[in-house]
């Protein structure tokens, strides 16, 4: 690999903290920038640069591109959907703001060739196809995390057409991993339902019983993101935000899959204000397009999966 020298935005979130590790894999420790407003104790960033960065601050962002002068800039910092309903005024200037700050800076500096700028299922809408949920379709997000994904994707399409930046995005699901924790999310539960199975036994899941949402292993969302930002630019034919697939299941079925490990585990249900945010969200999503103009394919289904998490999660809490 080139010495292309990569900046990761909002980088000690449940995402980026995965991202600086495999993005430091591939490009080494020294050139890849980690940010964020505030670095987290995961030794992750200690093995290379950290920079302390507010997205909302302009002046900050230019002094880190001045000083770096990355030519790639994965931009992940904003509040997920449970968060941002309970603020929605901040999660709108965050996620636009943000967004614009970095667009205008690839734009105006010279410095940046390539941005990475995820979107989410929460795009979609209560009107929209829930199962096999199409590319093209009706959108009518009724979060302010969905609006916000719904005008980022069309804006970063828009730059790309207007200004040539070299602009690549997911539609991401549910991410599920076991390195870092999620935040604000929805599909939360998905994550500490693992923790919960060995830690006590038994889960209380926000969201009801046949709740089906899509969901992605980390090391899928992972070879995802990479495969697509390393993709030729004549294969991204999708300037907005793909549609990505790994799996779909309801707290149910995760919670079976777990009891094929401890048989004892249980699950009981406790819905809140996420459940409306979920009942908005498609179920199975059609990410054909991924799969055929850049090649994607899942690892992971729910039960391989589960047997990572619970393998791993053993390991941190010194089970095995
Ligand atoms: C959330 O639940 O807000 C996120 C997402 C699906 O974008 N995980």
């Amino acid at each position: 690999m080139s010495k292309e020298t990569v900046l990761v935005i909002g980088s000690c979130g449940q995402l980026g903290t995965e991202l600086v590790e495999a993005l430091r894999s591939i490009y080494g420790d020294a050139f890849v920038i980690a940010s964020d407003v505030q670095k987290s104790s995961n030794p992750v960033f200690d093995a290379g640069p950290f920079e302390s960065l507010d997205i909302l601050d302009q002046e900050g962002l230019s002094i880190v591109l001045q000083k770096y002068k990355p030519s790639h800039v994965y931009h992940l910092a904003a509040l997920l959907s449970a968060t941002s309903e309970k603020n929605p005024d901040f999660a709108w200037k965050l996620n636009m703001d943000g967004l614009f700050n970095i667009l205008n800076a690839a734009r105006d500096s010279g410095i940046i060739k390539k941005v990475y700028w995820p979107s989410s299922i929460a795009a979609f809408g209560p009107n929209t196809e829930r199962f096999g949920t199409p590319q093209y379709g009706t959108m009518d997000p009724s979060t302010i995390y969905g609006i916000s994904k719904l005008a980022g994707e069309l804006y970063v399409q828009y730059y790309f057409n207007r200004w040539g930046i070299d602009t690549r995005s997911l539609r991401y699901p549910g991410l599920i991993g076991y390195k870092s924790a999620p935040g604000g999310g929805t599909t939360d539960y998905a994550v500490s339902i693992y923790h919960d199975a060995l830690k006590s036994g038994e889960h209380t899941c926000f969201l009801a019983e046949g709740t089906t949402l899509p969901m992605l292993y980390m090391p899928d969302a992972l070879k995802a993101t990479l495969e697509i930002m390393h993709a030729p630019a004549e294969n991204i034919k999708i300037r907005t935000s793909y549609n990505l697939a790994g799996m779909s299941f309801a707290p149910e079925e995760i919670a079976a899959s777990i009891a094929k490990h401890i048989p004892a585990f249980s699950i009981h249900y406790e819905p809140d204000y996420r459940q409306a945010i979920a009942n908005s969200w498609p179920a199975v999503i059609d990410d054909s397009r991924a799969q055929s103009d850049w090649g994607w394919k899942p690892d992971y289904d729910l039960d391989k999966m589960t047997a990572d998490m619970l393998l791993n999660l053993r390991k941190h809490y010194k089970l095995a």
